[in-house]
């Protein structure tokens, strides 16, 4: 039984709510463990299409990683904590189903690098963002370098990292860093819209765009181009590309089974 982290499954849509309330729901090994082990059971749960991680309360989503933790480890404890929590999130990212981070509030450090791994953001009005590592004498360790540049640009991206600022969801949403901005009420409602609308349609398609995004993202243009074509021809031998096409020559809507 989890105890940071509660599962909620709903319309076939998995609302994940860190719950660490004396920590900002800051994320130490005994949570990462628990992250992993749900992410390994909900991958082959047929009854989950999609995931919402969220963190519990309306102030922190992650207040990043747990800072008593990390000051208590070594050069090798900080490596293996590093490459643990990196492992993590990148079966976040590789997850074959669409993955919403719902941010609630404070998502610095590590809350930053785990909103960053998941497949879109949306933030609270409320919400806050920042990458304050260089202030601990540190700098982000979980994936934070890499995935931040590739999704607003270097510029801005050491921007962040090197000044450590604290920046509102406005400015995250001008700079690319989250998709859309709402008041706190219609944050999980809007994550579930934006799931319902996105569920409606063919989950193998939707895995093969995931993995045709993210595998192209570190390939040259030519293998990107390999790796999209390889993708888009695979949907060839499943039943719901060819209900789909149908569908539409037929005038009607398509009824996908995930085959
Ligand atoms: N770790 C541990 N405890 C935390 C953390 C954290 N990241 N954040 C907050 N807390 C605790 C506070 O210590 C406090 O505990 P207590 O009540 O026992 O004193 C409690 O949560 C409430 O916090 P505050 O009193 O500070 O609440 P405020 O509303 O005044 O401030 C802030 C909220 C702004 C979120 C503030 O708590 C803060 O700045 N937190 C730290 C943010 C931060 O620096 N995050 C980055 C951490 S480093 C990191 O994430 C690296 C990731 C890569 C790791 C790689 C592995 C080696």
């Amino acid at each position: 039984m989890p105890e940071f982290l509660t599962v909620r499954t709903e319309d076939r849509i998995a609302v994940l709510t860190l719950t660490r309330p004396k920590a900002m729901n800051a994320l130490n090994a005994a949570v990462l463990r628990e992250l992993e082990h749900v992410l390994l059971q909900a991958k082959d749960d047929a009854g989950i299409g999609a995931l919402i991680v969220t963190g519990d309360g309306e102030k922190a989503f992650v207040a990043g990683a747990d800072i008593a933790e990390i000051a208590a480890c070594n050069r090798d404890e900080a490596w293996e904590l590093s490459r643990n929590g990196q492992h993590v999130f990148r079966s976040l990212e590789l997850f074959p189903k669409p993955v919403v981070a719902a941010v609630n509030g404070y998502a610095l450090g590590g809350g930053c690098e785990l909103a960053l791994a998941c497949h879109l953001r949306i933030a609270s009005t409320g919400a806050k963002f920042g990458q304050p590592e260089v202030g601990l004498g540190l700098i982000p360790g979980w994936g934070g370098t890499q995935r931040l540049s590739r999704l607003v640009g270097t510029g801005r991206a050491l921007e962040l990292i090197l000044s450590g600022k604290v920046i509102g969801a406005g400015e995250a949403l001008q700079m690319g860093l989250v998709n859309s901005v709402t008041e706190p009420d219609a944050l999980i409602p809007t994550a579930r819209e934006w799931l319902k609308a996105i569920l409606a349609k063919a989950p193998l398609a939707l895995t093969a765009a995931l993995e045709a995004v993210y595998k192209g993202q570190d390939q040259p243009l030519e293998e990107g181009l390999k790796t999209e074509a390889e993708c888009f021809s695979r949907l060839f031998e499943t039943e719901d590309m060819r209900e789909g096409c149908k569908a539409f020559l037929e005038k009607r809507k398509a009824v996908f089974k995930g085959k």
